[in-house]
């Protein structure tokens, strides 16, 4: 399902070779990207993006073989958008997980071919306010730039007359050669919140991955690294306004217990996310905005 048909959504928004939509499974229309400098898949629920893939190397980004596509269900991997509260809503026991945005079907507004090559396009979603779980309003944009280099920026426009204060995620999978030699650089000596026992820890030297890892890491650089020997690369997270970084494996019982996760599938996965969390939520004053950003870069 999509506001506009996929007729209507290639009438107005094609590129091309370079961006085509299709109906996918699940009856969900994708967006599929394809410059010669890169090759990418979009979900238009919840913006998501699913692959990115530049030309002549491995897939970056992890999506799980046993992930569910259906309409008001979160497909498990890509770059979910949690949004307007990351992890359990701050008050309510019966609000989604993560937010709304990321099984909200969101409008294409823009797409564009840059003079580079890359590929450009926009999404929209509008939220009103008196929504059960979010009784302000705001307007929320992502635009993706596709290219050997991958750019994702959120923008949260408050469009209402009072302050709203949100926490927010670019949940980001990463696909990584084997969990047991890869290496997170740049949170060394970062102070982190451990979601597993509640504790406040502070980091030394770099995350190494033996067990399973929930943290939110705060005041984190503003470059990260994943250090894959398995793979022969390194993947560099650049991002601004940004206060936390959201390190996530769930190893093995965690994986065997998601229905939507193959059992030893952790071991080819990690999450590294750009985000403003827990301590680390962001009030936007009426008629501002705030623009989470972030970059990918293989070496
Ligand atoms: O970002 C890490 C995390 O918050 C973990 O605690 C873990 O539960 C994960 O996200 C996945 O959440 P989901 O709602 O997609 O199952």
């Amino acid at each position: 399902m999509s506001i506009m048909s996929v007729p209507a959504l290639n009438a107005q928004f094609a590129l091309d070779n370079a961006l085509q939509f299709h109906n996918g499974p699940g009856g969900l229309v994708f967006a599929h990207i394809d410059n010669g400098l890169a090759t990418a898949r979009v979900c238009l629920q919840g913006a998501q993006l699913l692959d990115w893939q530049p030309t002549g190397e491995k897939p970056v980004i992890w999506c799980s073989n046993a992930a569910r596509y259906e309409t008001d269900a979160a497909i498990r991997g890509g770059v979910p958008v949690c949004w307007p509260w990351f992890g359990a809503h701050p008050h309510r026991r019966d609000a989604p997980a993560h937010g709304f945005a990321r099984t909200a079907l969101w409008r294409v507004i823009h797409s564009e071919a840059l003079t580079d090559g890359r590929t450009r396009i926009d999404f929209e979603l509008p939220c009103p306010g008196n929504t059960p779980f979010w009784p302000e309003g705001a307007q929320l944009q992502l635009s993706l730039t596709v290219g050997r280099t991958l750019e994702m920026a959120l923008v949260t426009e408050n469009n209402s007359a009072l302050p709203i204060t949100i926490t927010q995620a670019l949940h980001s999978y990463f696909v990584v050669g084997d969990i047991r030699q890869t290496q997170v650089l740049g949170l060394e000596n970062c102070e982190y919140t451990d979601k597993l026992d509640g504790g406040h820890k502070q980091q030394s030297g770099a995350v190494f991955f033996d067990r399973e890892i929930d943290r939110i890491y705060h005041s984190s650089d503003t470059l990260c690294v994943i250090d894959d020997p398995g793979l022969h690369r390194q993947i560099h997270i650049r991002a601004t306004n940004s206060a936390s970084t959201v390190v996530w494996n769930p190893w093995q019982e965690k994986s065997a217990a998601m229905a939507d996760m193959e059992d030893d599938a952790y071991l080819g996965m990690l999450c590294v996310e750009t985000a403003n969390v827990a301590h680390d939520e962001v009030t936007i004053n009426a008629g501002q905005s705030r623009r989470l950003w972030s970059e990918l870069t293989l070496r």
